[in-house]
């Protein structure tokens, strides 16, 4: 087993650049695996799909889809998938959930799986446990983004919360979807204390359901009104049978992304990645000798722009070697 690990990092990346969507399950695989000889197997793979073997940002549009448990994330994602493929694109998805289920689920309704075409070989879906994690991203979605980016076009991760974790989604996704539901009061004030970023586009789901859903459409608006966020897409749907409100959402997702200034926002999630690695392996002393976490940000807005995380990480390391 390690073995074939051994002879397939390289090929792996190399097979995902080249478009090869059928290296995806094998790539995740090698991406999560705790195998002694994984890591410098997964670096292989990573570098194959680096920015600077690609000589440019993968051309994936990296989703972040993120809302409280029980709000639609998964049937509305079913609906997207089916939009997206409509579009002729290719799609994958990493689910990260929460690991263990509330009791008292009843309250949030049954949890819907994301539905799709099991012959369609050009959507993956990957679920990975959260762990303890509650809204947070491991560093290995992250990566697993990055690789699937190279192969796929749209590359969605969901992810269970809300306040920090839409925050730490912004640093990976080029777009931030937040997902809620009518009488989503605690999301809304959030977003009114400004404890949460107000993000990209914000979903309400479950519109079907009548005066709830116009009176959350209106307190929303209200909300972003009072923010001066007045111009954020709000989006409604339904994903219910007929589905309502999916083209609209995929265009105001398009729009978005069309709008940005992709390599400022993708360097920005590199450097953020090379200081969470950093921290990773040197915690809060590394983080002191840096000077702390927004010392160390400010030091690396300075550095040279670079499509490589590692070198990134090193020149941190670099630098805290110096103060110690
Ligand atoms: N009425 C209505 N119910 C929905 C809609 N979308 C999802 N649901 C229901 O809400 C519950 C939670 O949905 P799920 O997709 O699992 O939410 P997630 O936890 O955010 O992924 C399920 O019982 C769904 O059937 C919708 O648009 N309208
Ligand atoms: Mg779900």
């Amino acid at each position: 087993m390690t073995g074939r690990i051994r002879a397939s990092g390289r090929d792996l990346g190399m097979r995902l650049r080249e478009g090869d969507l059928t290296a995806a399950p094998a790539a995740l695989n090698l991406l999560e695996s705790r195998a002694p000889d994984a890591r410098e197997q997964a670096e292989a793979l990573l570098a194959e799909v680096s920015p600077a073997v690609l000589d440019q940002e993968p051309a994936a549009h990296l989703i972040g889809v993120t809302g409280p448990p029980g709000v639609g994330k998964s049937s509305l994602l079913s609906r997207l998938i089916r939009e997206w493929r409509d579009r002729g694109r290719s799609v994958a998805v990493l689910a990260v959930d929460p690991s263990s289920r509330r009791s008292g689920g009843s309250l949030l309704g049954d949890r819907a799986r994301i539905e799709t075409d099991p012959r369609d070989r050009r959507v993956f879906i990957r679920s990975t446990a959260a762990g303890e994690r509650l809204g947070g991203l491991a560093p290995a979605t992250r990566t697993a983004a990055q690789a699937l980016a190279a192969a796929f076009d749209v590359v969605v991760i969901e992810t269970v919360g809300v306040g920090q974790s839409e925050t730490d989604i912004a640093d990976t996704a080029d777009t931030v979807a937040v997902v809620l539901q009518p009488a989503s009061g605690d999301v809304l004030q959030f977003l009114k204390a400004g404890i949460m970023e107000v993000p990209d586009v914000l979903v309400l789901t479950k519109s079907d359901l009548g005066s709830a859903a116009k009176r959350a459409l209106a307190d929303l608006h209200a909300a972003l009104m009072a923010l001066g966020a007045g111009a954020t897409r709000v989006c409604a749907v339904s994903s219910l049978a007929p589905p309502t409100g999916i083209a609209d959402l995929a265009d105001a997702l398009d729009a978005h992304r069309a709008g940005l200034d992709l390599p400022a926002r993708r360097l920005r999630a590199r450097r953020r990645q090379a200081l969470d690695e950093f921290v990773a392996e040197h915690g809060e002393r590394g983080l002191r000798a840096l000077g702390g976490r927004l010392e160390a940000q400010r030091w690396l807005e300075r550095q040279d722009e670079t499509f490589d995380v590692s070198s990134l990480e090193r020149s941190l390391e670099a630098r805290a070697q110096e103060r110690w």
